[in-house]
């Protein structure tokens, strides 16, 4: 098991590169549009930056650390959603309001570690 599903930690926390595509606002369907997205996990959210290294050194400013946007992730869902799209390691996560992510990275491990740490977060926020 991993050290996150202990029970002492009470915030989970992790923050990475993926590669997101928002599908849906609202239930109602978007374009794909791929871009690499640092993702940070941090309380109840997730928070998507843009990508740091598409950043050149001059707009390292502070206003520039701004997430672009931000998910609840109570009542959220998760699922492997390899048949969405034509890359591998592929999940979606849909909101409670409907809006829906995909999130995909190439290395196997990596998207595993995040698929759970986020389900832990979701299954946390469920038994409350
Ligand atoms: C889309 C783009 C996406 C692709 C999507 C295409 O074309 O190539 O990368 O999704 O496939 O429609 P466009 O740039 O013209 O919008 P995947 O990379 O996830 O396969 P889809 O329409 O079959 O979802």
């Amino acid at each position: 098991s991993s050290p996150e599903s202990d029970g002492c930690t009470p915030e989970l926390e992790k923050a990475g590169l993926l590669n997101k595509t928002k599908i849906a606002e609202g239930g109602r369907k978007l374009r794909k549009n791929w871009s690499p997205s640092w993702v940070v996990l941090v309380g109840n959210s997730l928070v998507f930056f843009k990508d740091p290294k598409s950043q050149t050194p001059s707009s390292w400013k502070p206003g520039n650390s701004r997430p672009e946007s931000s998910v609840d992730l109570r009542g959220a869902k998760l699922h492997w959603a390899n048949e969405l799209s034509s890359k591998k390691n592929v999940f979606k996560l849909r909101t409670v309001t409907g809006n829906e992510f995909l999130l995909q990275s190439e290395t196997d491990s990596l998207i595993r570690e995040w698929y759970s740490t986020i389900q832990n977060v979701i299954d946390r926020l469920d038994r409350e």
